[in-house]
């Protein structure tokens, strides 16, 4: 199903945990801008998803990523034909102290605080799995910022180290 899948970009979401605590990020410019969202953006040419993740992060927040998980991957059809295919990543092993940037506000969430008013109106329907260890998969709808039709698949413990 995947393949058939068209993006017209092709894009990166990581979230990095520190025991009890998530770090994200308020938005600042891109799609999405305004939302708190964990850190990532669209691939750029010649680098693999792994990468744009490491980078997107160290560009966003500057935490610089050791380690990552994979974790599935979303796929967004936006009522203008708009696709966007995100690849989404846990970090546990990361270095450096987050600093506001241009693109974005970082900052620790712990997990029980997770501010989903503010986020996509996905997020809640699986980054808590995802967050336990779990890996999503997914086509969704959205018109503008407004979730549509979607069908989500979790798979508990079902992650890939990347990097
Ligand atoms: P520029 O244009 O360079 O600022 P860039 O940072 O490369 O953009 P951006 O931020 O537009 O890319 O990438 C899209 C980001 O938005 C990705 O991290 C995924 C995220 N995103 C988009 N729709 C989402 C949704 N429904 N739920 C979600 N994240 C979404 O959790």
């Amino acid at each position: 199903m995947t393949d058939r899948w068209r993006a017209t970009d092709i894009a990166t979401l990581v979230f990095c945990v520190r025991g009890d605590e998530v770090l994200l990020i308020e938005k600042q410019r891109g799609l999405g801008a305004g939302k708190v969202n964990g850190p990532g953006g669209k691939l750029e040419p010649r680098e693999s998803v792994a990468q744009c993740a490491v980078r997107e992060v160290e560009e966003e927040t500057g935490v610089c990523i050791e380690t990552l998980s994979s974790r599935g991957e979303l796929r967004f059809r936006f009522a203008d034909g708009y696709r966007l295919q995100v690849h989404v990543f846990v970090a546990t092993e990361f270095s450096g102290v987050p600093r506001i940037t241009e693109e974005a506000i970082p900052f620790w969430c712990g997990r029980d605080d997770i501010p989903y008013d503010r986020m996509w109106a996905d997020d809640r329907l699986w980054l808590d799995a995802v967050l336990d260890g779990a890996s999503v998969d997914g086509e969704l709808d959205f018109d503008g910022d407004v979730l549509g039709k979607y069908h989500l698949t979790l798979v508990p413990g079902l992650t890939a180290d990347c990097r």
